[in-house]
């Protein structure tokens, strides 16, 4: 798997208006909605092309590119911070059927600078996963991975896709190893990687808790 810091300056901008406090709900979303249809953009680069041929008004015809599979897309969201990412990811792929975990990190169990969380998942819903699709799976904020882990864990139940694809906003190198040492060949698509986790496990400098910022 690849890992992929997307540098864009919009994205970049995007993201440090996102890790000021002073922003408050609706632009913190807004700027969620953004960074989906951003990284969307991004992840098609990857997307096998192939060519056609079109005739326009004038009776000419034009060579042009159509996008491989890009309708056999399957994306998952980890309820409730990834909402306004996938609403921007469709901008890119309106076809995608979507999934739904509901994932949340157990903190009161977790032991203060432990790297690991008990993950409760309440209720998921994932379409049928076949061979040829690329599958998705959105969650903001890639701290210890423990909540990816897991929703990788059910999600794969549904079906093996063609290629795995997680979405994050900001994520530590630590958690990027621990997704990539359990599965090797996804690609993290990220628009920040920060230096430290804090003894809570949050991201830090990161930007808070995405779905308290998003939602209150
Ligand atoms: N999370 C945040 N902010 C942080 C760290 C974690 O919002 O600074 C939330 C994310 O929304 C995500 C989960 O759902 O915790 C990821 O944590 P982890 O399971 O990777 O540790």
């Amino acid at each position: 798997g690849r890992v992929i810091i997307v540098d864009h300056p919009l994205a970049q901008d995007i993201l440090t208006t996102l890790r000021d406090k002073r922003t408050g709900q609706i632009e913190f979303r807004k700027g969620l909605v953004r960074l989906g249809r951003l990284v969307g953009y991004e992840i098609i680069k990857s997307f096998e092309t192939y060519n056609v041929e079109v005739e326009t008004p004038l009776g000419v015809k034009a060579r042009g590119i159509r996008i491989k599979d890009v309708d056999k897309v399957i994306i998952v969201q980890v309820l409730r911070a990834a909402m306004p990412m996938v609403e921007g990811l469709l901008k890119a792929f309106p076809a995608a059927r979507i999934g739904v975990v509901s994932a949340r990190r157990v903190e009161n169990t977790h032991v203060p600078g432990s790297m690991e969380f008990q993950i409760d998942v309440g209720y998921y819903r994932i379409p049928e996963i076949h061979g040829d699709d690329t599958l998705i799976v959105v969650d903001p904020m890639l701290a210890t991975g423990s909540t990816i882990l897991s929703t990788l864990n059910i999600v794969y139940r549904h079906g093996k896709p063609k290629r795995t694809i997680t979405v994050h906003v900001i994520g530590t190198r630590y958690a990027i190893d621990r997704v990539l040492a359990k599965y090797p060949d996804i690609d993290v698509y990220l628009v920040a990687v920060d230096p430290e986790l804090n003894e809570r496990g949050f991201i830090v400098p990161g930007l808070g808790d995405a779905g308290d910022r998003a939602y209150g």
